[in-house]
């Protein structure tokens, strides 16, 4: 990769290369894994991506905020080289190794809450989901599972079950997996003007308490700010009134920081923001620096009621991605990433909040840390508009900007960084980003 910091566009994206490849991939790789952005990586460093045809494009997805320390950081690959050259698996089900067991120390310290945790390591974000409902059904001996409108839990069967959206993650592919309730969550910006938090919360336990009854339900699972719903931080107060809910009914509550944790909110876990402690929260994407690994860590009494060997995983807790997990927590402490995704907030706030000021199709922007987003809608309405917020996106691309959409009606524009874009890398995104924006008036 050139040692240049910026971006540089060599031909129209995406180029030459990428569509040889892409007529390639349409011959190998089944139509339906898609990617928003058809451009072909050869090698990306930080939150520079190089693609096949020597395009230097800025990334504020972050692979879905994967990448929070950058696409190759230099203590993580340090780390994963060092662990493959002595040995790359061996299962932690047949022969356990160190690593496995100081992930898991480091997790009961770096969840919140005082009290004694356990954890279990699997790989990917929906396997997580899955194994903190089983976790909760086993130890409540229940089996409702109350999830929220516009979630986003995974794509295997119990996670599309818990997912709300149909159009592309269900359709089709049910029939789904039973016991999964769906409630109302708090969306300030469509919910009724001065809906409080605590008013949102009474309306999920009127319809929770309806529909299922709270002495069936084993677990509430939410993310603490929408990830794939479109960045939806629920209203002051929403949290803590579902904490004492749940406490009160034996319910446990999960907190999925999926996308959320690993200082991405300016915090290490998003529940931070909201004074809670969840009794179990499911961990993946931004854990290890790219490598796949998840986690469940939570209440040592639910975790352990499961029967022994009643968890597991062939690939659970890899060695070499739990060498990138420990680096990377070395990483986030000794650099105060929080901090640092406080002061990407900062200055991506300003430049959308200006735009927001002049631009009528922004209904709002919204989120926290390194984890902002616009909602785009027809002026004047609420009405989503799907098609602003792929044009947008479009023209981010065609300068050489990675963004991300999200959102039920796919009208959001979120922003992932990672949190080593320099201050002059962030600048000339947004620049491309703004620009893009002021196009929609
Ligand atoms: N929980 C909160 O955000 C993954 C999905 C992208 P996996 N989100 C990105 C796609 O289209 O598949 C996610 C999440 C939250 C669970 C998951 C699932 O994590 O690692 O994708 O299984």
């Amino acid at each position: 990769m050139t040692n240049q910091p910026h971006r540089s566009l060599l031909t129209d994206l995406p180029g030459p290369r990428s569509l040889e490849l892409a007529a390639r991939r349409s011959a190998s790789v089944t139509a339906a894994v898609g990617s928003s952005v058809p451009v072909y990586a050869a090698d990306a460093r930080g939150a520079l991506v190089e693609d096949v045809d020597g395009n230097v494009l800025i990334d504020l997805g972050a692979g879905i905020a994967v990448t929070t320390l950058g696409a190759a950081h230099p203590d993580v690959v340090a780390a994963v080289t060092e662990q493959a050259a002595r040995f790359t698996h061996t299962c932690f089900m047949v022969t356990p190794y160190e690593g496995y067991v100081e992930v898991a120390e480091r997790l009961a310290d770096l969840v919140p809450g005082d009290h004694e945790k356990r954890t279990v390591l699997l790989s990917t974000g929906a396997e997580a989901v899955e194994n903190a409902v089983k976790i909760a059904r086993r130890a409540t001996g229940r089996q409702g599972v109350l999830v929220l409108d516009h979630g986003y839990s995974g794509r295997t069967n119990l996670t599309m079950a818990m997912t709300a959206k149909a159009m592309p993650y269900k359709t089709g592919f049910g029939p789904f997996s039973p016991e999964v309730y769906r409630v109302p969550t708090s969306y300030p910006l469509r919910d009724p003007e001065g809906m409080t938090g605590e008013q949102a919360a009474a309306r999920l336990v009127e319809a929770a308490e309806r529909q299922v009854g709270a002495d069936q339900v084993a677990a509430l699972v939410a993310e603490p700010i929408q990830g794939e719903g479109g960045f939806v931080v629920p209203a002051p107060g929403f949290w803590a009134a579902l904490r004492e809910w749940t406490a009160e009914h034996g319910i446990v509550l999960v907190a999925d920081e999926v996308q959320t944790g690993f200082a991405r909110t300016g915090a290490m876990f998003a529940v931070e923001h909201e004074g809670v402690v969840p009794d179990l929260v499911t961990m993946a994407k931004g854990i290890a620096g790219g490598m796949p690994l998840a986690a469940v860590t939570g209440r040592a009494d639910l975790m352990d009621a499961v029967h022994p060997g009643g968890l597991g995983g062939t690939f659970g807790g890899n060695p070499v991605a739990c060498a990138a997990a420990l680096a990377s927590f070395e990483v986030f402490a000794r650099d105060d990433m929080p901090a640092r995704a406080r002061a990407v907030e900062t200055r991506v706030r300003a430049r959308l909040e200006a735009v927001a000021a002049r631009v009528p199709a922004v209904a709002q922007v919204r989120g926290r840390g390194a984890m902002l987003a616009l909602e785009l809608v027809r002026p004047g309405t609420l009405d989503p508009d799907k098609a602003a917020a792929a044009q947008v996106a479009a023209t981010c691309l065609a300068n050489g900007v990675i963004t991300l959409t999200a959102g039920s009606w796919g009208n959001i524009i979120r922003l992932l960084p990672p949190l080593v874009i320099t201050d002059d890398q962030l600048d000339e995104a947004l620049d491309v980003l703004v620009s893009a924006l002021d196009q929609l008036s």
